[in-house]
């Protein structure tokens, strides 16, 4: 059966089970609460709901240290709640997808309590090595907390391997019982209704002397054998989006040719449109796009401005991420790994003119759009607290105690992480209640641009073409499909510009002051921060 594309015309709306709302006033999100509030996603005009993990864990990792995969922690409810999350969803023409930490599990899943067990038939289900010194060119990636990728574990009389926290052992994917009994994981949530999956840290599931241990061939080999079970067995309109933090060549790997995973986020462009904010200038944009190779037709990137991780300066030069800290993270407490804890609007200042044009960007970028919850309403974030809970922390539903996230008679401090205090992102003056009331707001004005571009599918789908001219403040390009065609011109500096296009003489119709037809091409002049979208002929 041929794919059903929907993905590549849907926008993504990551929230947090424990943080959107809860329902029943123990202070913690739950299903029932996200159940609640699908009409607002549906208000908003979002397509895609992605969950992450929501598994019984030990939650020292958020929830992608899951300690059993065919469960629902039980402060978040119950399977059965989830199986009425995703019908209510589906009713409203809502879809979600699943987060599934496939890498690794927590070291209290049963499976390594057993295979950490002297003589046990399991120890093969994880990475062993007697030294503790195997595979020395794999980097470390939670480098603020972890000093190798191998623990001793004193049970097992051995090192395991892990590439994230040391209470994370990964998988053993040479055993091929553990690629089945992923496959039946997934098969249990696609049986409860799940569209789909974003498989969480895909590049680390094999691992090679001699190599890094990332991306090898072994790993797209497995999730070739993912994609053909769920296409046979499901039929093709469920979908798997690849967390592949990489570098556009390696990350379109996970595309294969159109038999491997339908999307993959673009890492790479997303720092590089802080930049290009900050250095007044779209250069990078522009090389990291020419760099990014064409993808098979029935796939898609994930673009997106931040998500429930740092802001992640990993796909930088060391220069550019030096940089970036610079800019946008001068307090230490703001940086983590080699990245930036910060929310969206607090990273640019809470400057409205760069939260539109970075939206004007995400919507009009080859790849489908992923909000990150509250990004929308303009949240802010709280750096005192640890790790990455300071951009976790609950949504901003209206003005009132807990802004709508629990009862107002809750403790407060069963709320964590705790509500914004910081006094310019307080819910009363952050929250949905109010912006849906006030046709000026962000949200009403992010709610727009979703109407915008649903009514112009070559946003997702079309070609994309990015115009030649000398004005390196401005990026202009096309997207184009069938007949229909529009030009994206973004203004990133602080100063009034305009650009000459010479290739698309007599393809506007003036009749806008800001747009100059000359038999030598159009010139387009935009404001300081702002972006056009022109319809063209
Ligand atoms: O964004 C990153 C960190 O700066 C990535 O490197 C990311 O951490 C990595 O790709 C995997 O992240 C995922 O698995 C982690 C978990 O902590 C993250 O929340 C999740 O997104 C380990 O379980």
């Amino acid at each position: 059966m041929p794919p059903n594309p929907w993905y590549r015309t849907a926008t993504f709306y990551e929230l947090l089970p424990r943080a959107f709302r809860d329902s029943n006033g123990d202070g913690v999100g739950d299903l029932a609460g996200i159940i609640e509030r699908l009409e607002y996603l549906e208000w908003l005009g979002v397509d895609c709901i992605w969950l992450p993990p929501f598994f019984d864990s030990p939650l020292r990792d958020g929830g992608y240290d899951v300690s059993d995969y065919l469960s629902v922690h039980p402060d978040l409810g119950t399977v059965e709640d989830m199986a009425q999350l995703l019908d209510a969803g589906h009713r409203r023409g809502l879809r979600v997808i699943a987060d599934l930490p496939i890498n690794h599990t927590s070291d209290a899943h049963p499976w390594f309590r057993e295979a950490r067990m002297p003589g046990s038939p399991m120890r093969n289900w994880y990475v062993w090595d007697e030294t503790g010194s195997r595979y020395p060119e794999a980097r470390i990636i939670f480098l603020d907390y972890e000093a190798s990728n191998w623990t001793w574990d004193p049970v097992a009389e051995a090192n395991y391997w892990h590439r994230f926290y040391h209470h994370q052992p990964d998988l053993n994917y040479d055993n091929p019982e553990v690629g089945e009994a992923v496959l039946d994981v997934m098969r249990f949530w696609l049986d409860l209704g799940f569209d789909g999956f974003r498989l969480d840290a895909v590049p680390y599931l094999y691992e090679r002397d001699g190599t890094n241990c990332e991306n090898l061939p072994e790993t797209h080999a497995y999730l070739k054998r993912v994609r053909r079970t769920i296409d046979e067995e499901y039929g093709g309109d469920r979908v798997l989006l690849a967390e592949a933090n990489q570098w556009p060549i390696d990350a379109a790997a996970y595309f294969g040719d159109g038999d491997e995973c339908h999307m993959n986020f673009h890492f790479p462009v997303m720092p590089r449109l802080y930049m290009a904010l900050a250095r007044e200038h779209v250069r990078d944009i522009v090389k990291i796009l020419r760099d990014t190779p064409p993808i098979p037709e029935t796939c898609q990137w994930g673009i997106f401005l931040r998500n429930h991780d740092e802001l992640t300066l990993e796909m930088v030069t060391d220069e550019d991420r030096e940089f970036m800290w610079d800019v946008y993270a001068p307090e230490p407490a703001s940086r983590l790994n080699l990245g930036i804890r910060r929310r969206l609007t607090p990273l640019v200042g809470n400057d409205r003119r760069a939260l539109e044009l970075l939206h004007g960007l995400l919507f009009s970028l080859p790849g489908s759009p992923i909000l990150y919850y509250g990004d929308e309403i303009g949240m802010g974030d709280d750096i005192s607290l640890p790790d990455r809970d300071g951009v976790r922390t609950p949504m901003q539903w209206d003005g009132s105690l807990h802004a709508g996230f629990t009862g107002s008679g809750v403790d407060a401090a069963a709320v964590y992480p705790p509500i914004v205090a910081a006094e310019a992102y307080r819910p009363e003056q952050a929250n949905v209640a109010a912006q849906r009331a006030d046709p000026g707001s962000l949200l009403n004005w992010v709610r727009s641009m979703l109407a915008v571009r649903r009514e112009h599918p070559e946003m997702g789908r079309g070609t994309f073409e990015i115009l030649e001219h000398d004005n390196d403040a401005v990026l202009a390009f096309v997207r184009g499909m069938g007949s229909r065609a529009t030009l994206v011109a973004v203004n990133v500096s602080e100063h009034p510009q305009a650009v000459h296009l010479p290739s698309l003489a007599g393809r506007v119709e003036a009749g806008d002051a800001d747009l100059i037809v000359d038999p030598t091409g159009l010139i387009v002049q935009i404001g300081p921060l702002e972006f056009r979208w022109l319809r063209l002929s």
